[in-house]
């Protein structure tokens, strides 16, 4: 009788450990978002990667719990969301482990990824309850062009064609837009409208976006959502673009044009892109992210020019706007986002010979400067760091015209051979003219050099301190 009081009790005693144990986990969710191609694949990989693969080679020397021992394991967990693209992770790994190497795909829209992070408690009150407790971690990969489509939701149609009418009209985008511009100023504004031909000239305004983007290295494009429509591609959502003849109508005609008018239809799918895209976005998603981590390439714009650059900055102010939801921001208005860390990146430092690391986060230090002292007030901590998701290069020393020089060796993408280079001394601020006549930066994409290995972890910069950042204070 005796024995069996014993037994039940230690059952008992199991279950409410058990129960505790469930109770005390903690959940983040972690956005990653930043432009196309300034790293995201990459980053999230290679922090999947350096996580579930602790412990065996990897130095995470500036994450805590890896300092201090108390990290035990991390692995990957069926996602949160059945509804949201899985983050294909195993693709990319393999794409690492490929000889010889390669990085992997591009990925268009949203996808996720749930890591279960196991760790001892040191100093939060978990320590008394249990051993071992359980972060579990939500990944979120989304294109930072999304967060480009802020604005429009405080515009009229008419305000938002102005806009972009204008944005079209200068230069570098303005020896591209002419075609374009000429045939909207043809249409007929109240003439019955021809879903065709709104989808012609959709595709052509799209297009242009896409040149803008991936061959002239601008980054604000807007709609965001025009260059990567994931599954809204071809919905007549995205068949609209700003008309460029205000002028040309009478103000209540206007007002009174009929969705079934060419100007009226315009409209009508803009209003309809604001609601269903752009407001969905950030009540669907956004509101649930805990923290944030906004990627940039500030190196491709420093290669390619003062204007390219130039549009980078703007483009990030506007990206930095959604995180601006205190008292006066457009957010706020439409509910309270939580985010209370944000972390703002330099990808691809291992372009650059390791001295020049400090400049990249002074540079980067500017961009961001406004937001960050207005995120101050807001109680949201924002850091800037410069990382390498995936580290592709070697440091070393080079004797040139008699004198030591920091250079870089890796395996150049286009010569597919391993070249050692001085790439160019990162600006500390953000570029004057005389940057650009001095020939800027000389920007080479590099592939990684060695196949990844099982089980082992992709070599990095910084990703350490990413993780303290992101992570350290949750797993206290
Ligand atoms: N050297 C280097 N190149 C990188 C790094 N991260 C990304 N890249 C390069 O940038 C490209 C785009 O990265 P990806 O992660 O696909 O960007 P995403 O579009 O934001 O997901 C890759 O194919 C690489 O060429 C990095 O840490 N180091
Ligand atoms: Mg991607």
């Amino acid at each position: 009788m005796a024995l069996l009081k014993k037994e039940q009790l230690e059952k008992l005693k199991h279950k409410a450990e058990e129960l505790l144990n469930r109770t005390l986990d903690q959940h983040v969710t972690l956005a990653v978002t930043g432009l196309s191609r300034s790293g995201k694949t990459a980053f999230i990989t290679s922090l999947v990667n350096q996580l579930i693969n602790e412990g065996s080679g990897a130095k995470l020397s500036f994450f805590n719990p890896v300092h201090q021992g108390r990290f035990i394991a991390a692995k990957r967990v069926p996602q949160k969301h059945f509804h949201i693209g899985r983050f294909d992770y195993d693709s990319a790994v393999n794409a690492f482990s490929l000889a010889p190497p390669k990085w992997p795909e591009p990925t268009q829209g949203i996808s996720e990824l749930r890591i279960a992070i196991k760790y001892q408690p040191k100093e939060s009150l978990l320590k008394y309850a249990t051993e071992t407790a359980t972060l579990y971690l939500d990944i979120t990969d989304y294109p930072g062009e999304w967060l480009l489509d802020l604005p429009m939701l405080n515009q009229t149609f008419e305000e938002w064609s102005m806009q972009m009418v204008s944005l079209l009209k200068q230069a570098p985008r303005s020896e591209h837009s002419q075609a374009f511009l000429a045939k909207v100023e043809q249409l007929e504004p109240l003439a019955p409208a021809n879903e065709e031909l709104l989808a012609d000239i959709a595709k052509e305004y799209t297009d242009l976006l896409h040149y803008y983007r991936d061959t002239l290295g601008l980054s604000l494009i807007q709609p965001g959502r025009f260059i990567l429509p994931g599954e809204l591609a071809d919905a007549p959502i995205l068949q609209f673009f700003p008309y460029t003849a205000f002028e040309q109508i009478d103000g209540n005609d206007y007002q009174n044009a009929g969705d079934d008018t060419l100007v009226g239809m315009l409209r009508a799918r803009f209003i309809s892109y604001k609601e269903r895209v752009v407001r969905k976005f950030y009540k669907e998603h956004f509101v649930n992210f805990d923290r944030q981590i906004v990627l940039a390439d500030c190196l491709t714009p420093l290669n390619k020019g003062a204007e390219i650059f130039g549009d980078l900055e703007q483009a990030t102010a506007q990206i930095l706007e959604s995180f601006n939801y205190g008292k006066s921001g457009v957010l706020s208005r439409l509910f309270s986002p939580k985010i209370d860390k944000l972390l703002f990146a330099a990808t691809k430092a291992d372009h650059v010979t390791s001295e020049q690391h400090v400049n990249l986060v002074s540079l980067l230090n500017q961009l961001v400067h406004t937001t960050k002292h207005q995120l101050n007030f807001e109680n949201i901590e924002m850091e800037t760091l410069a990382v390498a998701s995936v580290k592709t290069t070697l440091n070393g020393k080079s004797i040139y015209q008699g004198k030591e020089v920091p250079v870089i060796q890796g395996k150049s993408a286009n010569e597919q051979k391993l070249i050692t280079v001085f790439p160019g001394a990162v600006p500390a601020r953000l570029p004057k003219a005389d940057y650009w006549q001095n020939g800027g930066f000389n920007f080479i994409s590099f592939e990684p050099i060695e196949p990844l290995a099982p089980h082992q972890c992709l070599p990095h910069l910084r990703m350490d301190q990413v993780l303290e950042f992101l992570l350290g204070d949750k797993m206290k």
